[in-house]
Order: C-alpha cells, then structure tokens, then sequence
C-alpha cells in the first residue's frame, strides 16, 4: 500500500440525497414513475429523436428509458450540484483524487496524445509513457515478425498472459473482441485462476519452445499470479532442461521492478507503468501487452485513439450531448429513484462476450462502496449488481426475468451494424433480435391484445382466463442502445473509455472514491490465515465454528487421501520380493 502522509480528504458536505437537485428528483418521480413508456411515446412523435447522442462513432438511443425532459434537466442539475465539472478538471488534471491511496487517477494520460504534454508533480506523464509505449512496440514487433525466437531458435506461437482482475480482465476482453485483427501466427491464452486447472489446461496445449508467457502484475505480490507464475517458470524449465530459456519465454508488466528481479525476469524484459494506473484501468498501459501482440502497434494506437477521442467528447461536450453524463445520470436515476438493483449488459456480438465480466468489475470494485469520500456513509444505493453475457443467450436463458420478473432490470443493449465478411444473415437475426428485445421491453403486451390473440387461435373461453395472467407483458422497462459501425480497434476504445467515464460521474454524484477497492483486502488476509491452518494438523487461528468445521473437512479429505495412496504392507514386500 503506498503511503500518505496527507490525506487531503474532501471537507464534509452534504449528502447526496440532501441536496436540493436530489429532493426535486425524487418530487418528481412520484409524478413521472407511474407514466408508461408507451405513454410518453404516444405522446411525442419527437421523442426518439430528441433522446439520442452520438460521439466517436457510438450512437446512444435512451429514449426507452422512463423518463422526460424534466427528468433529464433535474438529473444535469444534480450533476452541477455534485460539482462534476470540477471533479472532471481534477481528475484529468492529475491531481490526487483517490485520497485513501493519496494517488492520481491518470489512466487518460495514458492515451493522450504524445504531443500533448500533462505535467504532474514536475515530471511529463506523456512523455513516460511514450518512452514504454515505444519499448513495447519494438518488442511486440520482434516477436509478432518472427525475430524475437524461443531457446531453440523457433518463433513464438503461443502467449500466455498470467494476471488476475485488472491484470486479466481488460486484455482479454480486448483480445476476444478484437479478434478480427489478429496476428495469424500467435494464438493468446489467459491464466487468471489458481485453481490449477486453468494453466493445466493451458500447458497442455502449447509447445514450450514457441510459448511466451507475460507475468502481469502491478504489485509483483499477487498470490494467485505469482503462483501460475512459478508453476509456468518450473514447466518451462523441466521441458527445456535449463533456466537458460527463461528470459526468451518470460517477460513482465509491473510496477515494482525488484520483485519482478526477485522472480528470476531479467529487468530489460519488463515493462513498466505507473501508480496512478488503477489495475481496471489499466488495459491502455503495459498490461495491455497481450493487446499490442495480438492487433500490433497500428491497431493499438486506434484502441487508445478511441478511447481518447471519448476523453475529449467527455471533457467538451454539453452535459445534454455528453455519451458518458447522460449513461451515468439515467443509471443513477433507475437505481436510486426507480429501485432496480441490478444493470444488465447484453451485447448482441460474440466478440464482445467478456465485456460484461470486464465492466462488472470497472462498475462494482469502483462504486460498490458504502462511505462516501469523506468517510461518512451514502443514503442512497450506489452500484447496482452489473451482470450479463452475449445478449443472444441470455435470451434463451434469463430475459423472461427482465420481461416478466418483480424486479426492475434496465438493459444496455450494444450492437454492431456491419457483419464479419460472408455471415450477414447470421448478424440481422442477431441485431433485429436486439432490436425487438428493447422494443418488447419497452411496450410490453396489454391483456385485451393478448386475450384477443387468445380467441383469435380458436382457444376456450376458460383456457383465456386461466393462460390471461401468465401471457402479460407490462413493459415499461427501461433500456439504452449503443451502436457502432464496426467492432474496430477504435469503436472499442471509445466504448471501454465511455464505461470507464460513465462510472466516474456516478461515483462523484454519489460523493465516492472510485478508484480504491479495500472492500478485497479482508477476504486476502483471511485466506492467509486460512491456508497455514489447511496445512497444519490443528488450527493455527482461531475460527468461528462454520470456517472451522469447514478447514476440518478438508484436513479429513486429505488425511484419507494420503492414506488411500500409502502402498499397503503386503503389497510392497510382494514388490520388493520379486
Ligand atoms: C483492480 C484491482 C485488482 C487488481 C488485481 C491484480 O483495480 O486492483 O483487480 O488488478 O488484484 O493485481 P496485480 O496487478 O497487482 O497483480
């Protein structure tokens, strides 16, 4: 943890549900809460129109959520009163909003332009990140040509990218969804579980002469990391016959160059970065290395040059026109406001399957918190559960939840208009399946169009009554569609940075510090505690009965697997006898 000698906490304000932008609101629910969307269409032809954005090549319809131009401008005026230009300027500027780590929050500057210098605490950012940015282009080069070879003089086939959360979740998300773009030569894995099954599974696979792996880890202490880390290094090793190979099939992204030494990685092998990288922002920095070796460096420049096109959209446009404020605002308005405890994300492309997992934890470590920057507790909800998978699936699976279930679940549809080459019947029954899901959502289905449907498929008066309740739709569910052109090194850029920002503005209307997470902390602590007493004949810590009854078991498991694999006596004098 790093040290902070002054914490420059903010001066204990009012809550966020004390102000006076947050009372209108909730004035102006009870009249607006009962209103059907389908009402509110009716009602304005122009309403569709009016409730759009675009920026940096993403389209927003949110027309279907359940609200009115009065909804928008009180929630705009709540985020004036949150001072969320201020925050903005702050957090862009450098300065050291996450104040429990004392840090600054620059994950921006690290794709911002190289020409553009950003001066904090004397030093040019900008320019500390062009300098590895260009280390990693050289390196990424080498390998992607061929010229960077294994011990035994063959190219890399395989790269294995070992890393947990922020170092796992945000590579792989881009990797998956930037497929298209991929070196035909390298294939890319990820090891993120140290269950032990998953780099199994993974060495399995892969040839150790043509295999990579990238230890990332901003820390260099993440237990599950370090050890994949040590059971790739000692794989390598028994399949090479010598440590000798290790620093062509090892390299690391850190922060922390001693530790990464420590490990047995030549530090001309490791690329670095900054403690002002969040590890869920980090995706743009050297723990994108996965990235830059799958799209290489043209493609990677796109991804940052969508991601800062959207810091620009953010920092210059109008609240009323601003993608991030308005997904923010209207996310804020369904949790505290309208009682939806949860946000569902369905993108309608296959590629993008891991960005739910990758925004659920952008959304959750960042504003799943209870106490507000100053330490005094919220009055409101703050993250709502973020969940999801290919909206196509989820169709088959959990949708009639969201048409017909008690809770209220607002959906981000994101699709993709342009097909892959050669599969455009496949991707219009995927879009207009997107398309009719939030038109369902929206308008539902009345009992008497239900009831006349009933009668008109010839079916008995009594059946109507009995199926009538089951068959009914409310609608009146709320939800926004994003679109793109096409799923691009840059679309997806704009769209991880308008989720990043999106994030950010709710945190400041909620009065949080998004960028710590010290909700992980107790359950590491523990499971230290808890794995010493797996090994020992007794507990070492004192547990409640639960914890202890459960370490028991295991310790039994493993007593009698031990003894069910000693040889029995017989049997090894009838060995030793032949
Ligand atoms: C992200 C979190 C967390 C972190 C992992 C891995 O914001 O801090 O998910 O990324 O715990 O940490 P290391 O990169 O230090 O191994």
């Amino acid at each position: 943890m790093t040290s902070h000698p002054t914490l420059h906490f903010a001066p204990s304000g009012a809550s966020s549900t004390s102000s006076a932008a947050w009372q209108a609101l909730l004035a102006h629910r009870d009249g607006i809460g009962e209103c059907h969307l389908k009402q509110l269409f009716a009602a304005d032809p122009e309403r569709a129109a009016r409730m759009q954005a675009e920026a940096c090549g993403l389209f927003l319809d949110y027309s279907k959520n359940r609200v009115s131009d009065e909804t928008l401008a009180l929630l705009f005026a709540l985020a004036c009163e949150a001072r969320l230009a201020e925050r903005r300027t702050a957090m862009f500027g450098g300065e050291r909003i996450n104040l429990t780590e004392n840090r600054a929050v620059l994950h921006t500057a690290l794709r911002r332009p190289a020409d553009q210098p950003l001066i904090v605490g004397g030093r040019d950012v900008v320019a500390d990140v062009a300098a590895v940015r260009e280390r990693i282009y050289r390196f990424a080069e080498a390998v992607r040509g061929g010229n960077w070879r294994g011990h035994d003089g063959r190219a890399i086939t395989d790269v294995v990218n070992i890393g947990i959360g922020g170092s796992d979740l945000g590579p792989l998300m881009a990797c998956e969804a930037l497929k298209a773009f991929a070196h035909p030569r390298l294939r890319m894995h990820f090891v993120s579980n140290v269950d032990g099954v998953q780099i199994g599974d993974v060495l399995r696979t892969v040839d150790p002469a043509t295999t990579l792996f990238i230890v990332a880890s901003k820390t260099f202490t993440t237990q599950e990391t370090l050890t994949n880390a040590h059971a790739a290094r000692t794989w390598l090793v028994e399949h090479t016959g010598s440590e000798a190979a290790i620093p062509r099939h090892f390299v690391a992204v850190s922060t922390h160059a001693d530790a990464v030494a420590r490990f047995g990685i030549d530090p001309a092998n490791m690329f670095g970065f900054w403690d002002w990288v969040g590890g869920r922002y980090s995706l743009w920095s050297a723990i994108g290395l996965s990235i830059v070796l799958q799209i290489g460096a043209e493609g990677f420049d796109e991804l940052l040059a969508g991601a800062h096109a959207m810091d620009r959209h953010f920092i210059d446009a109008p609240f009323e026109r601003n993608l991030p404020v308005i997904m923010a605002l209207l996310g804020i308005w369904n949790v505290d406001f309208l009682g939806a405890p949860s946000q569902l994300i369905a993108p309608y492309h296959q590629r993008l399957h891991r960005l739910p997992a990758f925004l659920q934890q952008l959304d959750m470590e960042s504003n799943g918190k209870s106490v507000r920057s100053d330490g005094s507790p919220v009055d409101c909800q703050t993250s709502p559960v973020i969940w999801g998978e290919s909206g196509i699936n989820g169709q088959h699976a959990y949708f009639q939840m969201l048409h017909q279930g008690s809770q209220l679940v607002p959906v981000d549809f994101i699709g993709v208009l342009q097909a892959e080459a050669g599969l455009e019947q496949h991707h219009r029954i995927a879009f207009a399946n997107m398309v009719a899901q939030a038109e369902a959502l929206m308008s539902g289905k009345p009992a008497d169009e239900v009831e006349a449907e009933m009668r008109a498929a010839g079916l008995a008066e009594a059946q109507i009554r009995a199926l009538l309740p089951h068959r009914v739709f409310a609608g009146n569910r709320p939800s926004n569609t994003l679109l793109m052109e096409r799923l691009s090194p840059f679309a997806l850029g704009a769209l991880v940075a308008l989720y990043e920002h999106r994030t950010f503005v709710q945190g400041v209307v909620w009065g949080l510090n998004s960028f710590d997470q010290w909700g992980v902390e107790l359950g590491k602590q523990l499971a230290a505690r808890v794995l010493a007493d797996l090994a020992a004949p007794a507990d070492l810590h004192p547990h409640d009965a639960s914890t202890a009854g459960l370490i028991a078991r295991y310790r039994e498991h493993l007593a009698e697997r031990q003894d069910s694999e000693k040889p029995a006596a017989g049997h090894t004098e009838q060995n030793q006898a032949r």
